[in-house]
């Protein structure tokens, strides 16, 4: 085929079939202003994104150095296409194709982790972002503290100029700013954390203050945590991604990202060493993102993972196959409702349009978002989808069957085994032994596997002994056993 011969890259631009959008600057003027830590597909395809806009917008010193902490796999695929790489924006009516030219270079921090703290220390890098996922922080998500026994952190504590953790690049890097008289960067949290900006200010001043009080004092006195919503379903990529994508190109990208026509970023506009024009790129700057955080973990994230363990255990491979099944469809609505009176938005904010949007997204046919992907860590993402909700709504003595019901599809599901009872799930998660270990325990018993997996701290936090959440999950993991994921969520959207 005539794609394989050609690759993607700065001298091939030219030759891309003129549907191609491409970057719209000078790409050789751009220098790098933005370290990235976390160099996966969702920063490529939401942040990046961004930046390419605000880059053809003007401001030139905003360019992206781009660090995967530990595969080497993305940079072995865009560095030889000079890091150029297409953004697929699929929707039912057909797919966009756009060429990226914000990151300019990438880096393995394993490979050479003193090589990334400098380029951290660099005066020219005046923000370092974050995609690292969850589990990426080193903390526990019950409580938000770091993790001092996590062995990542126990690793970096001995070795503070060659780190391995998120939090362990950015305070050693700090450190080097102070020594050198520098001003510190903005720390720009992208996951999909509570008060993701206050969470790693607190992670990381935690971590310094381990080395010496001084540089967590000096890190909490003069950095800026700015928090950020951020919103964009990316899939993986698949192989059969890739081939479409070279073939629209007429030349190969071996690493493009898949994503939709929505997307989102809404940021806190504290940024101690300047930032990009992101007004000018569509970025919502406000003052305070934390009911818009809460309001997309809340809604968007928890009827994701509910649809994720159920729709994984009823069978479906994709969202947007587990949103063609009505009663799946209303689950994911009825998640919504539960924890919609939880929030408080702020004057104008359109909550019905906004629930209606997502389950629109939810349904795009072109998107492959696999239920397994999903489903991933949910340790770390529980108590942000949905234990706080399941919480503010016990103190307003509100019931909480729907919610349940997606802990107990958690519950289910972190044992391993499909409703046949087959050893089928690869359950991936920092905490998947423990689970399996309980399972093992307690057998397949509502009575005795819920209670157990509540007990698990790091996840349930004192929410664990809440007796009426302790009754409603395992009432419904009972019906899971019993009835199967399917005829539960049909039995709880029609009750
Ligand atoms: C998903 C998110 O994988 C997951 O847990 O819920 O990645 C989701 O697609 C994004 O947060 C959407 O912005």
């Amino acid at each position: 085929m005539r794609h394989n011969s050609t690759r993607l890259g700065r001298a091939n631009l030219d030759r891309l079939p003129p549907a191609i959008r491409r970057p719209a600057y000078d790409r050789s003027r751009v220098t790098p202003g933005i370290v990235h830590l976390g160099l996966g597909a969702f920063h490529r395809a939401h942040q990046a994104v961004v930046i390419d806009d605000s880059l053809a917008a003007g401001g030139s010193s905003w360019g992206i150095v781009g660090a995967s902490l530990r595969s080497p796999d993305t940079r072995d695929a865009l560095a030889p296409q000079d890091h150029l790489y297409t953004v697929a924006v699929r929707a039912a009516e057909g797919t966009e194709h756009r060429v990226i030219g914000a990151l300019l270079d990438s880096v393995v921090a394993r490979e050479k982790p003193a090589a990334l703290v400098d380029r951290m220390a660099d005066p020219a890098i005046r923000i370092v972002s974050l995609t690292v996922t969850e589990k990426g922080y080193c903390h526990t998500p019950q409580t938000g503290d770091l993790d001092e026994r996590h062995p990542d952190v126990v690793h970096d504590l001995n070795n503070v100029d060659a780190p391995r953790s998120a939090p362990g690049f950015i305070v050693a890097a700090l450190a080097r700013r102070r020594a050198r008289g520098l001003a510190p960067f903005t720390v720009l949290c992208c996951d999909n954390l509570a008060a993701n900006g206050h969470t790693v200010q607190r992670i990381v001043t935690q971590f310094a203050a381990l080395r010496s009080k001084d540089l967590g004092k000096w890190i909490a006195d003069a950095a800026t945590f700015p928090s950020t919503m951020v919103d964009r379903i990316v899939p993986e990529t698949t192989d059969a991604d890739r081939d479409a994508v070279s073939n629209a190109l007429g030349m190969r990208d071996a690493w493009p990202v898949m994503t939709e026509p929505f997307t989102q970023w809404v940021v806190e506009d504290r940024f101690t060493a300047g930032r990009p024009d992101f007004a000018a790129a569509g970025v919502e700057l406000v003052a305070d993102v934390k009911p818009f955080e809460l309001m997309k973990l809340r809604l968007l994230n928890a009827s994701h993972s509910a649809l994720a363990y159920l729709g994984y255990l009823a069978g479906y491979e994709t969202i947007a196959d587990t949103m063609l099944d009505p009663h799946f469809a209303r689950l994911a609505a009825q998640v919504m409702e539960e924890a919609a009176v939880t929030l408080t938005m702020p004057v104008g904010t359109d909550l019905a349009a906004y629930r209606a949007s997502l389950l629109k997204r939810f349904a795009n046919p072109a998107l492959h978002h696999r239920t397994w992907q999903i489903a991933m860590d949910g340790s770390q993402k529980l108590p942000q989808r949905l234990l706080g909700a399941m919480q503010d709504r016990l103190r307003k003595d509100l019931p909480i069957a729907t919610h349940a019901l997606a802990v107990a599809g958690w519950m289910r599901y972190v044992t391993a085994r499909d409703e046949q009872g087959r050893a089928t799930i690869d359950v991936r998660d920092p905490l998947a032994a423990e689970f399996a270990a309980l399972a093992r325990e307690t057998g397949p018993v509502a009575e005795r596997l819920a209670p157990a997996l509540l007990g698990v701290e790091k996840v349930f936090g004192p929410m664990g002994t809440e007796p009426r959440l302790r009754e409603a999950v395992t009432t419904a993991l009972g019906r899971l056993y019993k009835d199967g994921a399917r005829r539960a969520v049909e039995a709880l959207v029609s009750a």
